[in-house]
């Protein structure tokens, strides 16, 4: 029997669930409750489970005696009651206790959630190739099977569409604001199954033990915060040293034809497993957990044909290397990145889940690998047998139907395929490795003497990687060689760090000086506490990470970061040079001689099994509901959230330009991470950074160029930050427009990047384009995010121009009618292109989505 949670539900209708209840005997169809809900039913098809009988209109009993919530009624038909029914299943100890449900969250994924989901994809996939009239691509499958209504209007790329994930994951930066948002939401438990994951909090200094151990000390009131909130609400809670978001998922949670949402851009680290696992910011998160779908556009699909083998150096993250350079950041955008062919199945589980973590970097809303034997092995070594059988049952519909449709298909032939290194500053910006990036950086002046090197990460931690990386260590050890710039460590989770030590492959590592960190985020997301004289010159590091933006590692704009392989990283630390080629390329030894690095050798399980390591999760308690949660009105950490105020019914007339952004303005630009993720639980303190990294697209008045962050008062009063100038706007009342380039947003999932634009008083964002996640952030936010129609009005929006945005709300299927008001009075009409849908327009009237969620759960309470 799963780890159970009892919720108690005092004063809610208890219809069903008195240990008295008499069983209707009326046989269990499967089909008949309302289509919408009858996928949930699934693990109850089961032959084991024959004699399914309905006690309620919420339970049925199955042959065991148990009594299972199902979920036959549209969600918000009644009272709270329906809410919590609304889980996906909960088991009923026999007998079960007056007044309450319980959930399940556990270390693991249960078998009955696979095989609920597994039930109906036979159907769904059979009934989709009926209404399409052609055979499906595993996307297609994925997501017919966990459509919210099956009878939605589907058009690719064009409807959005509501989906019932299977789990949510969320990481501590993220997870804090998320949290904060689902508190105010008013319901007793989540329902959905979640987790929350420690990893982005932990600075990298000395190691691992003392890094971790400061951590601790300085962000308890955090871990504190997250830790009640978890218990309180029925969620997992992966403590500090547990490792990084992704791979814990990966080792626990995903599993093939799954779906899942994550508060975090490379949530689609899963989909190596098989799994459509989306990137989503916290208000998205608030949605499922709350019991409403999750909204979508329904995507593209981009398929990518992989036919030979990797071979010598080339490795899996050279697949998602040169997708980025054929595709660039924003070619994923709206569309779900398919791998297929013969190719796909000789790469690894963990190997593909490289490549589907970093295709956040194309902007892609996810990507997925189908189902074959290398899952099936990784499910295996992970102690997921069962689902691994599950799967095999129904292989057929985890992979995509031969002749399956793609809007775009991009060929990659591994024998071909040569190891790659992208950078710096932008993920897509691909070199070969050796003499090309060699003379593009002589070219650019880039430091050719590496000043760092860094492997590990979420897309690069897998026990495979770490081998391959230990085979070249272990070659250079043996010829007395040691690297020849810092190398640093972070292991991806506290299972890979407990089996690489095992192993003897850090001590492989450690040979030839390299330092172990936490198993957390740290270099990766500006947690890197370098030696000053490091990074205050223009220097170069190469790490196995998937994002290099500047300032990204080191907080350092004069970084130059380049994203490669473990393997290549490992080969470059030796040489200390950019231009290095492994494969061609000598490293002189102590006595004289020249070492020749072969090829790396990698395991891509170990032969020994995994190795947990510490116990790092805590299942909610029983009942949650006598957990109190505290945020002092003192903390400059944590802040409660007020909602924000509904849109007062006007046209927005005369807004002030705050900042009109040139070039590249990710998440990191409009608010940075490192050492501002201290606040992220606190949004009046976090809008300090709020646009601190965006370059300003005017001129000071002097004709020099501004500082980075730094902007016009348009108000009258002198230049200054744009935090500063968005709090004096908001303080004096003034509502205000942001301008940004081509695929802003990029990067992060934080919604803090769209919340403190709104908590400042901005509410309109105009761009030429958007990155999909920041987008429906900025909606959900309440804010009115638009596309220039024409992408060369961006040039005529002067730094001392007002901004009208009329006929409002936004209308779908119709632009936004704009004007930019010249200093002289003079307007210049333009159009605004949105995406809003019917939906998401009451998002925007009411102020924000959670304002609409707060209504209904008030509503469903009665
Ligand atoms: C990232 O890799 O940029 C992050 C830090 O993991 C972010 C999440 C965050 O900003 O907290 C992401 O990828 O979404
Ligand atoms: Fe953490 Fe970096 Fe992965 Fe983001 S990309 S989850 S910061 S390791």
């Amino acid at each position: 029997m799963h780890q159970q949670r009892r919720v108690s539900l005092a004063g809610s209708n208890e219809r069903g669930l008195d240990s008295e209840v008499q069983l209707d005997r009326t046989a269990f169809e499967p089909t008949a409750p309302s289509s919408s809900h009858h996928r949930r039913l699934g693990h109850l098809h089961e032959a084991q489970n024959a004699h399914v009988e309905l006690a309620s209109d919420h339970l049925a009993a199955d042959r065991h005696g148990e009594l299972h919530v199902v979920d036959s009624e549209p969600l918000f038909s009644g009272r709270l009651f329906e809410l919590i029914v609304h889980l996906y299943y909960a088991c009923i100890h026999s007998p079960p206790m007056q007044g309450e449900l319980v959930m399940t969250v556990t270390a693991g994924t249960p078998i009955e959630l696979v095989e609920g989901v597994y039930a109906t994809l036979p159907e769904r996939v059979a009934a989709g190739r009926e209404r399409f009239g052609r055979p499906l691509t595993l996307t297609e499958k994925i997501l017919l099977n966990h459509l919210y209504d099956p009878a939605q209007a589907i058009e690719r790329g064009g409807t959005y569409n509501d989906f019932h994930p299977d789990r949510v994951a969320m990481q501590d930066a993220t997870a804090q604001m998320a949290l904060l948002q689902f508190m105010t939401a008013g319901l007793p438990t989540t329902l959905v199954p979640s987790t929350v994951h420690c990893d982005h909090l932990i600075s990298a200094k000395v190691g691992a033990k003392i890094d971790l151990g400061v951590a601790i000390d300085t962000n308890r009131e955090v871990y504190d915060f997250l830790r009640s909130v978890s218990a309180k609400y029925g969620i997992g809670f992966w403590g500090p040293g547990s490792g990084i978001i992704h791979q814990v998922v990966l080792e626990h949670y995903a599993f093939p034809g799954g779906m899942m949402i994550g508060t975090d851009s490379h949530t689609p680290n899963a989909g190596g497993l098989g799994m459509v696992a989306i990137g989503v910011g916290g208000a998205d998160a608030v949605d499922v957990m709350t019991g409403f779908p999750f909204n979508v556009r329904w995507p593209k699909v981009i398929g990518v044909k992989l036919t030979g083998a990797l071979s010598g150096w080339s490795s899996p993250k050279d697949v998602i290397l040169e997708v980025a350079r054929v595709l660039t950041v924003e070619g994923g955008t709206g569309a779900i990145v398919e791998y297929y062919g013969s190719g796909a199945d000789t790469i690894s589980a963990t190997g593909k889940a490289t490549i589907c973590n970093m295709g956040a970097e194309i902007g892609a809303t996810c990507s997925v690998f189908g189902y074959d034997d290398n899952l099936a092995q990784y499910l295996k070594a992970t102690g997921r047998e069962a689902i691994a059988d599950a799967a095999d049952k129904v292989a057929e519909h985890l992979r995509p139907d031969d002749g399956a449709v793609y809007d775009q298909i991009i060929e990659i032939d591994l024998d071909a395929l040569k190891p790659l290194i992208n950078g710096p500053h932008s993920p897509d910006r691909a070199n070969r490795i050796g003499a090309a990036v060699g003379a593009e950086a002589r070219a650019n002046d880039w430091p050719l003497d590496i000043s760092a090197a860094l492997i590990g990460s979420c897309t690069n931690s897998s026990y495979e990687d770490i081998t391959r990386a230990a085979s070249i260590a272990r070659q250079a050890s043996a010829r007395g060689l040691t690297v020849k710039t810092p190398l640093l460590v972070s292991p991806g989770s506290e299972q890979i760090r407990a089996t690489i030590e095992r192993d003897g492959l850090i001590a492989d590592l450690e040979a030839i000086g390299a330092t172990v960190l936490a198993n957390a985020c740290g270099p990766c997301i500006g947690q890197w506490d370098r030696p000053a004289d490091a990074n205050n010159k223009p220097n170069t590091i190469v790490n196995s990470f998937n994002r290099n933006f500047p300032k990204r590692n080191d907080g350092s704009a004069l970084t130059l970061s380049f994203v490669t392989s473990p393997d290549t990283v490992v080969a470059l630390a030796l040489s200390g040079q950019l231009d290095f080629d492994p494969s061609i390329d000598t490293i002189t030894a102590p006595d004289g001689t020249e070492v020749v690095l072969n090829a790396p050798m990698g395991e891509v399980l170990p032969s020994q099994g995994y190795d947990p390591g510490k116990d790092t999760f805590t299942a909610p308690p029983v009942d949650g509901s006598g957990v109190s949660v505290e945020v002092s009105p003192t903390s400059d950490r944590l802040q409660l959230l007020e909602a924000f105020t509904p849109w007062d019914g006007q046209d927005y007339h005369a807004l002030p330009v705050l900042m009109k952004a040139q070039g590249k303005c990710t998440t990191d630009h409009i608010s940075a991470a490192g050492k501002w993720l201290k606040y992220r639980g606190h949004l009046e303190n976090i809008s300090g950074n709020l646009f601190l990294g965006a370059v300003n697209a005017y001129n000071q008045a002097d004709g020099s160029e501004y500082p980075v962050g730094v902007g016009k008062d348009t108000l009258g009063g002198a230049d200054d930050t744009y935090p500063n100038l968005a709090k004096k706007y908001s303080e004096a009342g003034v509502r205000w427009v942001a301008i940004g380039d081509r695929n802003y947003g990029e990067g992060s999932s934080r919604e803090h990047a769209a919340m403190e634009p709104r908590f400042r008083g901005g509410v309109v964002i105009i761009t030429r384009s958007f990155a999909r996640i920041h987008e429906t952030n900025l909606k959900k936010q309440g804010l009115v995010p638009l596309t220039f129609a024409d992408p060369a009005t961006y040039d005529l929006v002067g730094q001392d121009d007002r901004i009208n945005v009329l006929d409002l709300p936004p209308v779908p299927g119709r632009n936004v009618r704009c004007q930019i008001v010249k200093p002289d009075g003079s307007t210049v009409d333009f159009e605004g292109v949105h995406t809003f849908s019917p939906e998401q327009v009451e998002w925007f009237r009411a102020g924000s989505a959670l304002n609409v969620v707060r209504k209904k759960v008030a509503d469903a309470a009665g």
